[in-house]
């Protein structure tokens, strides 16, 4: 910088000096910068970003469907290191699940900020449509919904203009992008919703966001599917209600034409932000197949890239190249988060990467019941009951490829029907179990697979007589889930377990399962129907690590 500038020498020197004792004050001057950074930056099912910028913070939320609590939200500082925040939905009033499906609940959510107020805007598809909550800290409390009557369908935005008008843009019950003006304070909308972009032509144009950039009003949204035909198209108008201009370069992101050599599948649903530093940034999904082949387990994941203008004001996303798993690019400083414990020694109740099935039962989860442990009441629901009632299940994403799950469990099952064990859950009939349960009068390990609605089988197991806790271990990798459990050591070692055979991952993909999760590795427990005393599960801590 200096040295662009011509000064005389004696000038150039005190400047030199002014800007090397400044250089501490100065956020950012001498730090180290993002230089490359990996994606997906928040992998495992988290789809549908939508990020704000306010201040030095980046506050991105994600859709979260059946779970509960809902829709996740985490800050980073550079938008690379990303920490959670928790949940915005986070009360049974907020987040009326009991309805929901496999995929139905929560959808893609927006998040916005304006005059000290934090917006979170989405549809709870299985109840009422469309609402939005507020906050003044985006940690919460949010509000209780404000919920919307106007254009139905899904993918809400909120965009506050500069004269004071708030616009609601979403898609509507026939194709195309909705848009409504609307009084944030009572959710009303002030005029009819009216089509105001129907896209360039693909499928299910969704997912909109309207920005003012330059003066100019741009509407970003998504078409093609969230498959692997999805992409990103944009236009641009004086107006906010049009007439809107394709960019010439539409889709402005898109891997539907890349081959499978290509790591990364189906980027789309894209949000944009302005970091602080004049630069533009896209957070949006994507996936990643496995196997060399269309299937992928992890679910949909959210992915960065570096965005610039063109002379002409149109967005070019990655130079215009596909996205990388690695990207080369000048970022923000360096601004780390705290790394996740790979223990969870549940000394504390459950922290925000736990997540439930619907609207949880209370009174089946207990750390304090029996101080450092997890303590779980089975109930008859089971883990495949597709809606109302919750089984007792608590689970986190897996977001690694590969990776090690185990847990010690303390449980003694007295009768036939009490099961309790970990649990790779992807849908009510794909999941894999490494369980605990009481058989013929007595205790074995089993591993069972449910690959559809009329195939599950128990494909291992083992007498594990005693009462005494036992450790269940399961390894991930891109291909397999690989099952193990010993007599329980302190920890788990894996020479000292016993193996309880594979599975594969493709079973639990998206291609096979359909559905908009990724997979989760939970806690779970059963109690036959009547049963008098349902053995509680016990886990001491649960481990979950990363091995990439
Ligand atoms: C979401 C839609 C989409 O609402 O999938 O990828 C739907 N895009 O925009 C569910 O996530």
């Amino acid at each position: 910088m200096i040295a662009r500038l011509r000064l005389r020498p004696r000038a150039a020197a005190v400047a030199l000096s002014v800007a090397v004792a400044l250089a501490p004050f100065i956020a950012g001057a001498d730090e180290p910068r993002i230089t490359s950074y990996r994606n997906p930056v928040l992998p495992g099912f988290h789809p549908d970003p939508s990020v704000v910028r306010v201040g030095e913070w980046f506050y991105l939320v994600n859709s979260s469907f059946e779970m509960f609590p809902g829709v996740p939200i985490h800050r980073s500082r550079d938008l690379v290191h990303w920490e959670s925040l928790g949940h915005v939905l986070t009360r049974d009033s907020q987040l009326p699940l009991a309805t929901a499906k496999p995929s139905g609940g929560i959808f893609a959510p927006t998040i916005r900020y304006h005059a000290g107020i934090y917006y979170m805007i989405t549809t709870n598809v299985s109840h009422r449509g469309t609402f939005f909550v507020t906050a003044k800290d985006p940690a919460g409390p949010w509000s209780e919904p404000i919920w919307i009557t106007g254009p139905g369908g899904i993918d809400p935005s909120l965009f506050f203009d500069d004269d004071g008008k708030v616009y609601l843009t979403s898609t509507g019950s026939a194709p195309g992008i909705y848009q409504a003006q609307i009084d944030v304070a009572s959710g009303k909308l002030l005029t009819p919703p009216r089509i105001v972009w129907k896209g360039t032509g693909g499928r299910y144009p969704e997912g909109p966001h309207l920005y003012k950039i330059a003066g100019r009003y741009y509407l970003m949204i998504s078409e093609g599917g969230t498959e692997y035909g999805h992409m990103v198209t944009l236009a641009r108008a004086s107006s906010p209600w049009g007439p809107f201009e394709p960019c010439p370069r539409n889709p402005i992101l898109t891997h539907r034409d890349t081959p499978l050599s290509q790591p990364i599948q189906a980027t789309g649903h894209a949000d944009l932000v302005e970091d602080g530093e004049g630069n533009w940034w896209m957070v949006f999904l994507g996936i990643r197949p496995q196997g060399g082949y269309y299937w992928h387990n992890l679910g949909r994941e959210t992915f960065l890239a570096p965005v610039r203008w063109d002379a002409q004001g149109w967005p070019v996303v990655n130079e215009g190249k596909p996205i990388a798993l690695d990207t080369q690019v000048r970022g923000l400083p360096v601004r780390a988060s705290p790394t996740a414990p790979v223990r969870d020694g549940f000394d504390a109740p459950l922290g925000p990467a736990w997540n439930f099935l619907r609207n949880p039962v209370r009174a089946s989860y207990s750390t304090t019941e029996r101080r450092g442990w997890l303590t779980l009441h089975g109930t008859p629901v089971p883990l495949d009951q597709a809606d109302g009632a919750s089984p007792t299940f608590v689970g986190r994403r897996q977001e690694h490829l590969r990776a090690r799950i185990g847990a010690r469990i303390d449980f003694a099952p007295a009768r036939e029907g009490q099961e309790a064990g970990l649990v790779l859950y992807r849908a009510p009939q794909q999941r894999y179990e490494i369980g605990v349960r009481g058989i013929g009068g007595r205790r074995e390990v089993f591993v069972r697979q449910t690959v559809g609605k009329y195939l599950s089988t128990v494909t291992a197991s083992a007498p594990a007589p005693g009462k005494d806790p036992l450790i269940l271990q399961i390894e991930a990798e891109p291909n397999r889930y690989t099952f193990a459990w010993g007599p329980s050591p302190e920890r788990s070692d894996k020479g000292a377990l016993q193996p309880m055979g594979s599975a594969e991952t493709r079973l639990l993909s998206t291609e096979v399962t359909g559905g908009f999760i990724g997979t989760y590795v939970g806690l779970y427990a059963l109690a036959p129907s009547g049963d008098p005393s349902p053995a509680p599960a016990a886990f001491d801590w649960f481990d979950y690590e990363k091995q990439e």
